[in-house]
């Protein structure tokens, strides 16, 4: 076990996860994104008995665990019914409420969240939160269609019943000008501070003209795994 309290933190969600919701009578297995969901692909493939099983992924990163793993790839086309999508989060209430998206893949992971018979999220310690936006203070990822960001950006300042303390374009570390997702679009961070009430907020974002997805993730997960760093794990469902 890693000597790295937030490592093993989310080692020990991972596995438990797995250990509890993948077993060999499912059929179709959705793969989040992120650092976390590499330990469930790393428990998956402790157990031979899940090796049948079909792999659903939600990213170019999750996609390449799911090949390298030896595991069978499927697509959401192809089978558009999961039984149990695992994917990690960058902040949860206690109601399972989530952020998500700081790998700019939020859209891919909220259909596969969300054609699954039961959506799981594991994450290490630091994910818990009393409120959305209070630990993660990096914004909620809105991924917006490229021509439209600029409208986008002043509609979440002038048009949401909550002012954000800040939004930004997300731009590309390895090069001048901004992230581009999956789907070819931007996506803008906005910081909102604590969100009492995130379903609400959700729908206003999602009402403004140019906006593709957004990374909250309102009653759609039914359990989550918070690896702690005592080497314990604590579940929220
Ligand atoms: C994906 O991975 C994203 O929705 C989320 O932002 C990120 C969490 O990354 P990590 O597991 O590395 O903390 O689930």
């Amino acid at each position: 076990m890693s000597s790295n309290p937030i490592e093993t933190g989310k080692k020990l969600a991972a596995y438990a996860a797995v250990d509890e919701h993948i077993t060999a009578d499912c059929k179709v297995i959705g793969i989040g994104s992120g650092s976390t969901v590499v330990y469930v692909v790393e428990r998956i493939l402790q157990k031979p008995e899940l090796k049948h099983l079909i792999y659903i992924p939600t990213s170019f990163q999750s996609k390449l665990l799911i090949i390298e793993g030896g595991l069978t790839l499927g697509s959401i086309e192809q089978y558009p019914e999961i039984d149990v999508t695992i994917d990690g989060a960058d902040e949860v209430d206690p109601q399972l409420n989530a952020i998500k998206g700081g790998g700019a893949c939020q859209f891919q992971e909220k259909v596969v969240a969300e054609a699954a018979k039961k959506f799981v999220i594991v994450a290490d310690y630091r994910k818990k939160s009393s409120n959305l936006g209070v630990e993660w203070v990096k914004g909620i990822p809105i991924e917006v269609v490229p021509m439209a960001y600029k409208l986008v950006m002043r509609s979440i300042d002038s048009k949401l019943s909550i002012k954000p303390i800040d939004s930004k374009l997300r731009m590309a570390i390895n090069k001048a000008g901004p992230v581009v997702t999956d789907n070819g679009n931007f996506v803008i961070d906005a910081h909102f501070g604590a969100i009492d009430r995130p379903l609400d907020l959700l729908r206003e974002i999602k009402l403004l003209t140019g906006v593709y997805e957004v990374g909250l993730f309102c009653g759609m997960a039914q359990m989550a795994y918070f690896g702690e760093g005592d080497g314990s794990v604590s579940t929220l469902s």
